[in-house]
């Protein structure tokens, strides 16, 4: 009879050393040199690129270093992440104008020059978990407002707190620690994604991964024997970096 592979397994310990989940939209600060910019943002100059916690802005002057007072655009992205289901309406306030997306839906579109106005979007059922987010502005001449809120199933209306605010850091999760050529597997209920130890690290495509995951880490020697596996690691996302270590 065999001995059961399980009993020779190693333990595997998991630490994370940097967070792929960072709370906030990535914005792209861009400039263009006259009229109304294309929405589409076709062959606009990016000058900066920074995280902000939420978009709630009144602009007199530049809004970023580098970035003109007058004829500026941003670009946000992230996730909105949604705590309970249920129907959401959203709304714009803009001078001059913006269009939001939400899960590749045009949800407000106000692309034209304009004094501070105020837009909803109609009613939207959203699922509790993350919804990809775009908001495109622009500015033509001083000043600038660009506000984004929402008005949750609860009637409450507020500007989207930064906690409700989600950017994914990279597209692979980085890990450390382990022996040349070793294979590790992430599973989360399934086999989600593998990779090899190649130099230092493995590094696992998470580009795919739309949401955070509970998972857990299987690794495999050179030999394609299973050395052991971690214990499970919640909210796995792409920019994490985890260091294992074989006890
Ligand atoms: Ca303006």
């Amino acid at each position: 009879m065999y001995v059961l592979g399980v009993l020779s397994l190693a333990k595997i310990l998991v630490v994370r050393l940097e967070q792929g989940i960072v709370n906030g939209l990535l914005g792209k600060y861009y400039k263009w040199s006259n009229g109304k910019p294309p929405k589409d943002f076709k062959n606009l100059e990016l000058v900066t690129t920074r995280i902000d916690p939420q978009v709630n802005f009144v602009w007199w002057d530049e809004p970023a270093p580098g970035v003109p007072a007058d004829r500026f655009a941003v670009e946000w992205t992230g996730y909105v992440v949604v705590d309970t289901a249920g129907y959401y309406r959203f709304y714009l306030e803009v001078d001059d104008g913006g269009v939001l997306w939400v899960r590749d839906q045009v949800l407000i579109d106000a692309w034209k020059e304009q004094p501070p106005t105020v837009y909803h979007s109609d009613i939207v059922e959203l699922s509790a978990g993350y919804h990809p987010l775009r908001l495109r502005f622009f500015n033509n001449e001083v000043f600038a407002v660009v506000r984004l809120g929402w008005i949750t199933p609860d009637g409450k209306a507020e500007i989207i707190p930064s906690s409700n605010l989600v950017v994914r850091k990279g597209d692979y999760i980085v890990i450390k620690g382990l022996p040349q050529n070793y294979r590790i597997e992430m599973w989360s209920g399934e086999l989600l994604e593998s990779a090899i130890v190649k130099g230092e690290e493995a590094r696992i495509n998470a580009s795919k991964l739309e949401e955070p995951v509970d998972a857990y880490f299987k690794v495999y020697d050179g030999e394609g024997r299973l050395v052991g596996e971690t214990p499970v690691v919640r909210n796995v996302w792409g920019g994490d970096v985890f260091q294992l270590t074989i006890t």
